[in-house]
C-alpha cells in the first residue's frame, strides 16, 4: 500500500470513529430525557438517578415549575393488583387540557374518547400494549397499560422540572438538598397530592439487597440477547434494581423481575439497541409485553 493508500485508509477509519462518537452523543443525550417509572416502584430521573418509593399515592410525575407558567403538569398513582404494583390512573394537565388515563377509559376534558385522538395540540394513540400522549408542548408519555410509564420530554424544559423525575438539570442530584441526603420518602413527600378523602398505602421496602444473586442479575444484562445495549445503559443501577425485585418478593420473583428486564430491554430499544428475544419457556413467559 503507496502513502497515498495508507492516508486513505487511516482518514476512512478517522470517519469511522467520528461518525460512531457522534451517533453516542446522540444516543445519551437522547435517553438522558426521558424519565420512567416501572415495576415493584422503581423510577429513573431524567438525570439518570435510580430509586424505589413504594407508593400508592397519587404524586406528580413532572411539572414545569420554574418560569412564569406551568405548561404541564403529570400526576400518577398505583394500585397492587395480586400483590404486585400495576400503574392504575395517569393525569396529564396540559395547557387548558387535562388527559386522564386508566385502564378502563381515556377521558379528554372530562369526556371518555376513543382512541386514535387528535385535539388542541393533543394526539392520543392506543394499541393493544401501550397508549401513547404526544403534545406540540414537546411532551411524550408512554404507558404500557401495566406497570410502567415512560415520560421524554423537550431540551428546552431543563432546569425547569419539579417532580419525581426531578429537576432535568442533566446531574443525578434528586436526593440530595442542601449538601444533605434526603431519604426517599422525604424526596417524594414534597410531591404527594392525595385528595382529602383518598387513602394510600406506603409499605416498607426490605433494604437489604443481600438477597439477591448479585452474578445472576450482572450476567443477565451482560448476556447475549443485551450484547447491543452494554454501552447504552446504567448496567449496575439496573442490576441494583434485579437485586431489590429478589429481596423484595416472595412467590412472585419472577413477575416483578421480569417487569425490571422488560424495561431494560424497552430503554435498550430507546437507546438505539437491539435487544434479542430473552423469554423462554421457563422465565418470564406469561408475560408477552416486549
Ligand atoms: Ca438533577
Amino acid at each position: 500500500m503507496g502513502t497515498t493508500g495508507l492516508q486513505f485508509t487511516l482518514w476512512l477509519i478517522y470517519l469511522t470513529l467520528l461518525v460512531s462518537s457522534l451517533t453516542q452523543t446522540g444516543n445519551s443525550s437522547h435517553i438522558g430525557r426521558v424519565c420512567t417509572t416501572w415495576g415493584h416502584y422503581h423510577w429513573k430521573t431524567f438525570d439518570g438517578e435510580f430509586f424505589q418509593l413504594a407508593s400508592t399515592c397519587n404524586h406528580v410525575v413532572a411539572s414545569q415549575c420554574k418560569g412564569s407558567y406551568e405548561n404541564f403538569n403529570i400526576q400518577m398513582r398505583r394500585k397492587i393488583v395480586n400483590d404486585i404494583p400495576t400503574i392504575s390512573k395517569i393525569i396529564i394537565k396540559l395547557e387548558g387540557s387535562v388527559v386522564e388515563l386508566s385502564s378502563s377509559a381515556v377521558i379528554f376534558n372530562g369526556k371518555t374518547v376513543s382512541l386514535p385522538m387528535v385535539s388542541f395540540g393533543v394526539t392520543i394513540k392506543g394499541s393493544t400494549s401501550s397508549i401513547i400522549v404526544e403534545t406540540k408542548l414537546g411532551i411524550r408519555s408512554v404507558w404500557n397499560l401495566d406497570d410502567s410509564l415512560d415520560l421524554e420530554i423537550d431540551d428546552k424544559y431543563q432546569n425547569q422540572i419539579c417532580g419525581l423525575c426531578g429537576d432535568f438539570d442533566g446531574v443525578a442530584n434528586e436526593l440530595v438538598k442542601d449538601g444533605v441526603s434526603l431519604s426517599v420518602s422525604d424526596y417524594a413527600e414534597a410531591y404527594k397530592v392525595n385528595e382529602a378523602t383518598e387513602t394510600c398505602e406506603e409499605p416498607e421496602l426490605n433494604p437489604v439487597l443481600s438477597c439477591g444473586d448479585k452474578k445472576f442479575c450482572e450476567q443477565f444484562f451482560s448476556s447475549d440477547p443485551f450484547s447491543s445495549c452494554q454501552n447504552l445503559l446504567d448496567l449496575e443501577s439496573f442490576s441494583k434494581a434485579c437485586m431489590a425485585d429478589m429481596c423484595n418478593s416472595k412467590d412472585n420473583t419472577d413477575s416483578v423481575l421480569c417487569k425490571t428486564i422488560s424495561e431494560f430491554s424497552r430503554e435498550c430499544v430507546h437507546a438505539g439497541g437491539k435487544p434479542q428475544p430473552w423469554r423462554n419457556t421457563t422465565f418470564c413467559c406469561k408475560d408477552t409485553n416486549n
